[in-house]
């Protein structure tokens, strides 16, 4: 269960499953456990989406979280400095060591690796795989979209790689 490849073609299939029976509501993955997400399912109501945008208005890591991003957090609760990563199928970063948080907040400035506390999949249709090493190595888990939280204490400042 923890081969990235089978974890991969799995949630490729949830998404599937998703994007037909997307209707606003949440759980959207039947099959999925608790413990393969990167989050709590708790804290999935709060949003900190802050403008609605498409693939071709978007602004990739202008520290706007919108949809279309994966959003990443230095603080709990999508606070602190954010990063704003592309959801687009089959992206993929595999170190966040050239990257930085570059909203306005605490650890602006600073790289992601190891270091966020809370994420937010804004993609309103794609899963997001997220590993504890780089280059999707490690540990990894799926966060739902339109999903996040505060990071389960496996990821919570041990993200290093990510992909769609
Ligand atoms: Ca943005
Ligand atoms: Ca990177």
């Amino acid at each position: 269960m923890r081969n990235i490849l089978s974890r991969l073609g799995l949630l490729l299939g949830a998404g599937a499953l998703a994007v037909v029976g997307f209707t606003g509501t949440a759980s959207a993955a039947p099959a999925a456990s608790t413990a393969d997400t990167m989050t709590a399912p708790a804290d999935t109501k709060s949003s900190p989406v802050r403008a609605r945008s498409d693939v071709k208005t978007q602004g990739y890591y202008n520290g706007y979280c919108e949809y279309y991003e994966l959003c990443m957090f230095h603080l709990n609760g999508f606070q602190g400095s954010g990063i704003d990563f592309p959801a687009i199928p089959g992206f993929r970063d595999g170190t966040y060591r050239d990257n930085a948080f570059v909203s306005p907040g605490e650890g602006q400035g600073q790289s992601p690796a190891n270091n966020a506390r809370s994420l937010f999949n804004a993609d309103p249709y794609y899963y997001v795989l997220g590993c504890i090493d780089e280059n999707l190595l490690g540990m990894c888990a799926y966060q739902p979209p339109l999903s996040g939280g505060d990071l389960f204490p496996d990821y919570f400042l041990n993200l290093e790689s990510h992909t769609y």
